[in-house]
């Protein structure tokens, strides 16, 4: 295919692409613009690929109808002197068959099978269009509808209105990336000295070129006596022989939609999520998730059972008499005490307002930063990925917290040491009362008294009791500093899991949505960029 056809596909197939990635995100009116050139371009190429569709566009009276016949060596096209004369556009071709599917695509009923013959052109629509600037809105409608889709347009302009704004300001200046597929034929050349022509050209030609336009040829004619018409037909000719027509009209199209489409996107860098930012959000949401209250749960339920199992006997039991904090919380409760279908819920306090504010606070500050400098919609589509989940982050937190593995159920192995060591110590307690007591038991009952045992002349009985005693309250001792290492360990052993868990569920329902949002954002780019580039 032509150089301007070659990435036409690729190109039309990027310009899909970044119109999904950007949908519901872009300027309307732009996404609008694209899609249709999209639309048109795979169905241009279906429709007829091998036509070329050429218009003749202008305003009342110029000689569009006029022109249309000379060139076609035909009278078909209705010439009047009343304005205006053409109200709906007509098509001719030549050959044996009209291309109807390409006529229906343009909406056009009235068309024209020409006979082939000497002066015949072969794969050429030629189109004559009703004016640009009339009264009528309908003329207008069709001018605008089909100069969106024909291949190449041939603006026939008189004298007169040569330089009419209607005609430069509305059309020409807009269309000036269109530059190479356009004409400008100056028509009733014949009402024109020749220095008239001339400088009318001059005057046109400096026009044009102010407008974008340099590529955009000209040339004089006049339908009336038929000067210029060979010279006309010749350029027709050889656009249509050419074949480039319509592949550097989409290849336009898709060139302007991508740049509208880029500049919509915007050009700076594409932010990212911070850090430091995403790190003080897991912290703040922890903390409204009530992760400090199960943190100081763990440390205190690890000293109070610490503290049951390894402390002193006389005074542990005590102890047993509090509430497990955990378990107040309904924290750390065995698998088996909850119903399978029911979700893990804790008893955590509900956030402070305080706690509230500096989570969205800490969420806002990450969502601006993560859609700093984006356009507008994408902007609040990065903080709605976030913002949407806010009442399902605090719920899933708290299963997150519920599940997490808090490893306070299953005690230490030297507790039970302690513990049994305590009870031995308790035995001498009592075997040492007993002993003491012994004897002045069995005299009171005047039986045979047990013979003395005294070491560095203190009586066994007391060494035990004292003993059992003494070390009962340093081994609880003992027992208190290990439990409260063990008891601090394990709370930021749970500080660790539950940060974990936190950050998980922020990953999920926060981070994750933020970045699919700034890749679309990314791909967006990264595809218009494709359906800009030319080769
Ligand atoms: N002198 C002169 N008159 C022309 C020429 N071409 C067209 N006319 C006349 O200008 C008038 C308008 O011609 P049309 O061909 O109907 O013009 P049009 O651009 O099709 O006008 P609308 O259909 O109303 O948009 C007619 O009276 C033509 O005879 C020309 O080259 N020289
Ligand atoms: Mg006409």
């Amino acid at each position: 295919m032509s150089a301007a056809g070659d990435r036409l596909g690729p190109r039309v197939r990027a310009l899909a692409e970044a119109l999904e990635a950007a949908e519901g995100r872009g300027d309307a009116a732009v996404l609008e613009k694209a899609k249709a050139v999209v639309d048109r371009a795979g169905e241009r190429v279906a429709f007829s690929g091998s036509y070329t569709v050429i218009a003749l566009a202008g305003a009342t009276g110029s000689g569009k109808s006029s022109l249309f016949n000379a060139v076609t060596g035909t009278d078909l096209a209705h010439v009047a002197v009343r304005r205006p004369t053409t109200s709906k556009a007509m098509a001719v071709s030549w050959g044996t068959e009209l291309p109807h599917e390409l006529l229906d695509w343009l909406d056009i009923t009235a068309r024209r099978l020409v006979p082939a013959g000497p002066n015949a052109f072969s794969d050429l629509v030629l189109l004559d269009l009703p004016d640009h600037d009339s009264t009528e809105l309908a003329h207008r409608l069709t001018v605008d509808r089909l100069v969106e889709l024909v291949d190449a347009l041939i603006w026939v302009v008189d004298p007169q209105k040569y330089a009419d704004a209607a005609l430069h300001d509305g059309y020409l200046k807009r269309l000036a990336p269109y530059a190479e597929v356009m004409m400008v034929v100056l028509n009733q050349s014949d009402r024109l000295a020749p220095e008239e022509l001339d400088r009318c050209l001059r005057d046109l030609r400096r026009l044009l070129d102010a407008e974008g336009l340099k590529a955009t040829p000209i040339m004089a004619t006049s339908a009336l006596r038929g000067t210029g018409v060979r010279e006309l037909r010749a350029s027709l000719a050889a656009t249509v022989a050419n074949k480039q027509a319509m592949a550097r009209r989409l290849s336009t199209d898709v060139t302007v939609a991508a740049g509208a489409l880029a500049d919509d996107l915007g050009s700076g860098p594409v932010p990212e999520l911070d850090e430091d930012l995403t790190d003080h959000v897991v912290r703040v949401l922890g903390d409204a998730a009530g992760v400090p209250v199960v943190v100081d749960g763990v440390r205190k339920a690890w000293r109070k059972r610490g503290s049951a199992a390894t402390g002193w006997p006389f005074v542990s039991w005590l102890g047993r008499l509090r509430p497990d904090p955990l378990k107040r919380l309904r924290l750390d409760v065995g698998s088996g005490e909850h119903s399978p279908t029911e979700v893990n819920r804790t008893s955590l306090p509900r956030a402070t307002a305080v706690q509230r504010a500096r989570a969205d606070q800490g969420l806002r500050e990450l969502t601006d930063g993560a859609s700093a400098g984006l356009p507008r919609g994408w902007a609040q589509a990065v903080r709605a990925a976030a913002a949407g989940r806010e009442w399902l982050l605090l719920d899933r937190l708290d299963t997150a917290i519920a599940g997490a593995d808090l490893s306070v159920r299953r005690g230490t192995w030297w507790w039970g040491l302690f513990g049994v060591l305590q009870w031995l110590l308790i035995l001498a307690v009592v075997g040492g009362l007993a002993w003491l007591f012994a004897n002045p038991l069995l005299v009171a009952l005047g039986l045979p008294t047990l013979p003395p045992v005294a070491w560095y002349g203190v009586p066994a009985g007391t060494w035990l009791l004292a003993g059992g005693l003494l070390g009962g309250v340093l081994l609880a001792v003992l027992g208190r500093v290990l439990v409260e290492i063990g008891a601090n360990a394990h709370a930021r052993t749970a500080r660790r899991s539950l940060d974990d868990a936190v950050a998980a569920v922020v990953d999920d329902e926060v981070l994750e949505p933020v970045r699919l949002e700034l890749d679309r954002y990314r791909r967006a780019r990264a595809a218009v960029a494709a359906a800009a580039r030319v080769r």
